[in-house]
């Protein structure tokens, strides 16, 4: 487990709660036109960043290292791919201005965007850093200016190194260290902002950095990882209560890493295999958010959360949330193996037969059915709120052709066929209400450095000069009613 990058850990990760066999190959490009319009007038249609992967200046005006700062320095550096650091990045803390014009000229009127923690209080608690709550204060207002509806993730995997030094997600105190950070943040931008999200993917964070050890903080304990879980959990409904609270008016959602699930065939070891890996993958946070409990039936080494549980946790950890983000990417093809509490592993595409075409940068299958499928499985869910799709993307190698232009071919192609299932679901009753692309701009792809470009717009990370690829021009025409 221990030497797998996260493109080999998203064999295991990436992936929803149908269980079938592998089907024939579907195809990638899309057999039927559709338009904005059949989406209805209200859909939202936005683009998803986060922090970490495209402010830089990580060390500017008061901010604190993050986990993820200190993490790929570590062992020089030899974390990350290339050994890039998140350091600088997209210099989005300088250019938010005009990275959002390039937003709004490809016609998006939603920007998710997550706040860093470190930035706001570099201490992790206590001290307010205001320069720090003036930039949020700025992007916000640079969002209202434009009319971009600004959508703000509390937290996209950026903890201040400061309190992982005190155990992290490990340490049940996060619950109140968030507490008293998810306060004083929408306290100060909840006059603006009215559309928040708890987490962001919280299994990848969890799993990728307790469990496998390859995301920051790169910890490999089974007792940590479930500690994290629970502590997770807690502050995932906790957070919705406070944005309650403090937000009048708000739209209070979190957001949920799916994938279809397959097995290898139908013997019994694999079957099993996907379902606990169905369950880490799928249903390890939106079933307690539902009031459902954790989902340990499938999953027997979960029973072991209850040690770190004290009395009364089971009643705190659902909230009625107004909406689920939900973020797909690929799906799991997945078989038993010797990896110690999962026993499961999502195999590579090219091994089950995926031609080379259909697979992306990050080692993932392209698969448009996958979307349909987690948005209809998901939809199944006794009182399942509306869904948006807070994140959906694709990274392929990209290149500046003479013209000037970045003919990305694939990746347009992706987005159309994607984009052609979500509207598939919602024709068949989903309750899906908006469809957020991930993401704006290349940018630091967290173990993967820059290497993988999953933007709409390619940044020269030399010069700083960002181009809108083919990719975007596509969105621009489709949301100006024009494709
Ligand atoms: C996630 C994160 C993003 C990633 C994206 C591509 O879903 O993992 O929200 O930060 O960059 O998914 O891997």
């Amino acid at each position: 487990m221990q030497d797998l990058n996260r493109r080999a850990f998203s064999k295991i990760i990436g992936l929803s709660g149908l269980s079938a066999f592998l089907p024939g190959i579907s195809p990638f490009l899309p057999d039927k036109k559709f338009t904005k319009s059949d989406f209805g007038p209200d859909f939202k249609w936005g683009v998803a960043t986060a922090a970490a992967q495209i402010e830089g200046a990580w060390d500017v005006d008061g901010k604190s290292p993050s986990v993820w700062d200190v993490f790929s320095r570590k062992k020089g550096g030899k974390k990350i791919k290339h050994r890039d650091t998140p350091s600088v990045s997209c210099d989005f803390y300088n250019r938010y201005e005009g990275d959002l014009d390039l937003l709004k000229q490809m016609n998006f009127d939603v920007f998710r965007f997550s706040t860093a923690w470190s930035r706001l209080l570099p201490e992790g608690i206590g001290r307010v850093n205001e320069k720090g709550f003036d930039f949020y204060d700025r992007v916000v207002d640079a969002c209202l200016e434009r009319s971009i509806e600004p959508w703000v993730t509390l937290y996209h995997w950026d903890i201040p190194q400061i309190l992982q030094d005190k155990g992290g997600w490990a340490n049940r105190d996060v619950v109140s260290w968030f507490e008293e950070y998810a306060d004083k943040v929408t306290r100060r931008l909840g006059d603006r902002v009215k559309n928040w999200m708890v987490l962001n993917e919280p299994t990848a964070f969890t799993a990728l950095g307790y469990l496998a050890g390859i995301h920051a903080p790169g910890k490999i304990s089974a007792k940590k990882f479930l500690k994290s879980v629970h502590h997770t959990t807690l502050v995932q409904a906790l957070g919705g209560k406070i944005i309650r609270d403090n937000v009048s008016d708000a739209n209070i959602g979190t957001t949920i890493s799916c994938s279809s699930m397959y097995s290898k065939n139908d013997k019994r070891r694999h079957v099993a295999a996907m379902k606990r890996m169905d369950v880490l993958l799928n249903r390890l946070y939106i079933e307690p958010a539902l009031g459902m409990g954790y989902p340990s039936e499938d999953w027997r080494f979960l029973r072991k959360i209850r040690r770190y549980m004290e009395e009364g946790d089971e009643d705190k950890l659902a909230f009625d949330f107004d909406f689920i983000g939900l973020q797909n990417y690929t799906r799991a093809n997945v078989k038993h193996v010797l990896l110690p509490y999962i026993w499961a592993i999502a195999r590579a595409p090219e091994k089950y037969g995926v031609p080379e075409l259909r697979i992306t940068e990050m080692n993932w299958e392209v698969y448009p059915e996958g979307i349909y499928e987690v948005l209809k499985t998901f939809s199944q869910y006794k009182n399942m709120p509306p869904i948006i799709v807070t994140e959906n993307g694709c990274a392929f190698e990209d290149k500046v052709f003479e013209d000037g232009h970045v003919h990305d071919v694939k990746r347009k192609a992706f987005y159309q066929e994607y984009i052609r299932q979500v509207l598939r679901a919602k024709q068949e009753g989903v309750d899906v209400r908006g469809y957020f692309a991930w993401t704006l701009m290349d940018n630091f792809e967290w173990a993967e450095g820059y290497e993988p470009r999953f933007g709409l717009i390619h940044v020269d990370f030399d010069t700083q000069q960002r181009i809108i690829k083919d990719s975007g021009l596509w969105f621009k025409d489709f949301l100006a009613g024009n494709d």
